[in-house]
């Protein structure tokens, strides 16, 4: 059943402008089991819209959270050891640079298994994780963070505020794309930060995917695509200030955005703003050839990994990934090409791939099979993953990046 938007998530205008439209397809996490292949696969319209009005991009259908983010939801941040590594260094810069003691408390929305909150709990820092996702949950009270096993709204800021529970530093990493009612959420944020306590947030840059071509980063999951300008009008909106930004090269290139109840905006975040307006990122010109660019990526692989094949290579692929399955199913990526998908990730381990049903298993079989050629599909960690399959690569193997474009490496 279709809920298509045909209004802005953020300003509610309409007159949004689809610039790019990947068809129906199936969610990205929603892995199979051997059973379920033989069950019909649920597909959603996945088209790509521009606000004129306060220029944010975003997708129109919206699949309901409980079933993107159901008790088999398979994302697990700590199987990236480079996330782990980013994570603790921002945590340790928080406390530093915002003085935080055992008097202060954090929150982290969208708090998976753990990942960055441990870093408090391990310092004594009293915390508290919120998230829906039972699995990832789970694992972050095993290793000793609080967590509620639910969403963040509004009504439940409202709730912890009365009950004495507003935050010094709220941490927010790689959700705010995934939230159907982005005002309220928002929203919540300005009611459970302290008056003097700071929003930390990170979200994938626009400008990063589409330079880059990163079109497998759309997916259901990910309502909006977030510039600079449409950030600003949305926090705005609820009096919170988007003071400081830095730039940061994870997931293909994103934004940590830094938000306070006082405005006080340093220089680089206007710079930020002033270049997207010299870009015309806030035009729907700038979007327009985007379709061609993605074509042009998934023609180019299609031919690269046809050509392999039919000189008698076998090809696999490295990270069951959401990005993998938009990228998969866009670019007619399926068995017939890729033998198996590797993960570290347990969890995915003996599923299969939405869509094409590439069937996921653990790493050591790179090394049991060695396939002439990887496709990483990953590959916003692709350095990271070479790295560690250095005795693939010396016993012959090849990588294969798709992303900005595909090419044998
Ligand atoms: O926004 C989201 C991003 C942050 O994470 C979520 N909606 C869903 C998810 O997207 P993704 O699955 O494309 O994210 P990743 O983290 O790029 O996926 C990497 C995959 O590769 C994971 O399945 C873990 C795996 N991996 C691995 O097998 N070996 C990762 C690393 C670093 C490795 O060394």
């Amino acid at each position: 059943m279709k809920n298509t938007k045909t209004i802005c998530r953020s300003c509610a205008q309409s007159g949004l402008r689809v610039f790019l439209d990947l068809g129906w397809t199936p969610l990205a996490d929603s892995l199979l089991t051997a059973e379920q292949l033989k069950e019909p696969e649920p597909r959603y319209p996945l088209e790509v819209a521009f606000c004129p009005s306060c220029k944010l991009v975003q997708i129109l259908e919206t699949v309901p959270p409980e079933i993107l983010f159901c008790d088999e939801y398979p994302y697990y941040s700590s199987f990236s050891p480079a996330l782990l590594e980013h994570s603790s260094a921002n945590v340790m810069d928080l406390i530093k640079t915002r003085s935080l003691n055992f008097e202060s408390f954090v929150v982290e929305l969208a708090s998976n298994d753990g990942y960055l909150l441990k870093n408090y709990a391990e310092m004594g820092i009293p915390c508290l994780g919120i998230d829906p996702a039972e699995g990832p949950a789970k694992a972050a009270e095993k290793i000793g963070v609080p967590t509620l096993t639910t969403f963040f709204t509004e009504e439940l800021a409202t709730k912890m505020v009365k009950d004495g529970q507003s935050a010094d530093v709220i941490h927010g990493n790689n959700v705010l794309a995934h939230i159907a009612d982005t005002n309220g959420f928002v929203k919540g944020i300005s009611i459970l930060l302290k008056e003097n306590g700071v929003a930390v947030i990170e979200v994938p840059y626009l400008k990063d995917l589409i330079d880059h071509c990163e079109f497998d980063t759309i997916y259901h999951e990910h309502l909006c695509y977030f510039s600079v300008t449409a950030l600003d009008n949305l926090f705005r909106r609820h009096s919170l200030f988007l003071n400081e930004i830095k730039r940061l090269p994870i997931h293909g290139g994103s934004l940590r955005l830094y938000l306070e109840k006082k405005e006080a905006v340093k220089e680089n975040v206007k710079k930020l703003l002033n270049d997207e307006t010299d870009l015309k990122m806030s035009k729907i010109d700038y979007y327009q050839d985007f379709t061609h660019k993605v074509q042009k990526l998934k023609d180019d692989l299609s031919n690269l990994l046809h050509s392999l094949k039919n000189q008698g290579n076998r090809i696999a692929a490295y990270g069951a990934a959401a990005k993998g399955a938009t990228m998969i199913n866009s670019a007619e990526i399926g068995t017939d090409l890729i033998d198996f998908v590797v993960d570290r990730n347990t969890h995915k381990h003996g599923k299969y791939m939405p869509g094409k049903h590439l069937p996921i298993f653990g790493t050591e079989k790179l090394l049991e099979e060695m396939p002439d050629y990887v496709l990483i599909l990953a590959w916003n960690f692709a350095e990271e993953i070479m790295q560690q399959q250095e005795l693939y690569r010396k016993n012959g193997g090849k990588f294969i990046i798709p992303v900005p474009e595909p090419r044998i490496v």
